[in-house]
């Protein structure tokens, strides 16, 4: 239903500004470029345009476009992977005429007029795979290699290589369909798990220094100097997080990292579910990855002890 009525609009207007949300990750590029280059493909004659602050890491999926503000005046905006609208890279799309979401994280704030959120997809990505393979007939929608490849990197990188339980028999299915494509998939990985140096050495320094509680918590702190020991920015850290997560004994584990004037906390679980706690401390996300942000050490220990709770109340089942 939601399929049909996005495609309709996708068809109707001529200006398509595509968003997705802040400090953006493979699937947050991949399912807005991804989405730009099927409409492209399909519709040659609209302008499609993809916004939002680069990330030089990701430079390899896809490049964005700088628009004026008056690109959005009576335009269709669509927004990719974005839970709410704080998230939203570049907040000019309330300017736009008409605003759709897409989605796979809880639907805690379903803005726009259209409002399309699957949590059982893996990742933003899988969901504009599935719009292509509903309209591909009806709509005579078209996938380039180039939106195959971009795709699958958000597959790909949502799923942590198809790791986490979110992989489910349906992003199997799309996955193998979009391997036939024609894509330098091994070139694709080599950037996507290219590790620097630095973090390299960071993450043996993690390996080196993480505890468990009784409850199977583990707590890594890292502080400004730590970072600037390493010459690392807190955004670089984000690909460390999974690092404990396949560590006996473990069954939920949180960065903190400090940031100029926020600590910045990453929750990541193998059960007990840890949303509910980065919903408390200005974030949220997946029941099993999750976000907040805090302001002082003394509330790291708050979260810590709620998380503990959470772990504890997990191993009493
Ligand atoms: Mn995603």
């Amino acid at each position: 239903m939601f399929k049909k009525e996005i495609l309709e609009s996708i068809k109707e207007f001529d200006t398509i500004i595509i968003h997705r949300h802040v400090r953006p990750d493979p699937d947050a590029y991949g399912s807005q470029s991804g989405l730009a280059e099927i409409i492209r493909s399909t519709y040659p004659k609209k302008s499609v345009y993809v916004v939002g602050e680069a990330d030089p890491s990701l430079r390899f999926l896809a490049e964005l476009d700088q628009i004026e503000d008056e690109t959005f005046e009576g335009a269709l905006v669509i927004v990719c992977d974005t839970a709410n609208q704080e998230r939203i890279c570049d907040q000019r799309y309330t300017k736009g005429k008409k605003v759709i979401k897409i989605d796979h994280h809880p639907n805690h704030d379903p803005y726009g007029d259209i409002t399309w959120v699957n949590t059982d997809a893996s990742s933003t990505s899988e969901m504009i795979y599935e719009l292509f393979r509903y309209g591909k007939k009806e709509y005579g929608l078209v996938l380039s290699n180039e939106g195959a490849r971009l795709l699958f990197a958000g597959i790909v990188g949502d799923t942590g290589r198809f790791l986490f339980p979110s992989a489910s028999a349906t992003t199997f299915q799309y996955a193998s369909e979009l391997v036939k494509y024609n894509f330098d998939r091994t070139a694709l990985y080599d950037n996507l798990y290219n590790t620097k140096h630095s973090i390299a050495k960071l993450k043996g320094y993690i390996l080196q220094n993480f505890t468990v509680s009784s409850n199977g918590l583990s707590t890594i702190k890292i502080t400004k100097e730590t970072l600037q020991e390493f010459g690392l920015t807190s955004r670089e850290t984000s690909q460390l997080v999974g690092v404990l997560g396949d560590i006996e004994g473990i069954i939920a584990w949180v960065f903190f990292i400090e940031e100029e004037d926020a600590i910045r906390v990453r929750l990541r679980s193998r059960g007990p579910i840890i949303n509910i706690v980065a919903q408390k401390y200005n974030g949220g996300g997946h029941p099993l990855a999750s976000g907040a942000t805090v302001y002082s050490w003394e509330e790291t220990d708050e979260v810590v002890k709620d998380l503990e709770d959470v772990c504890f109340q997990y191993q009493q089942k």
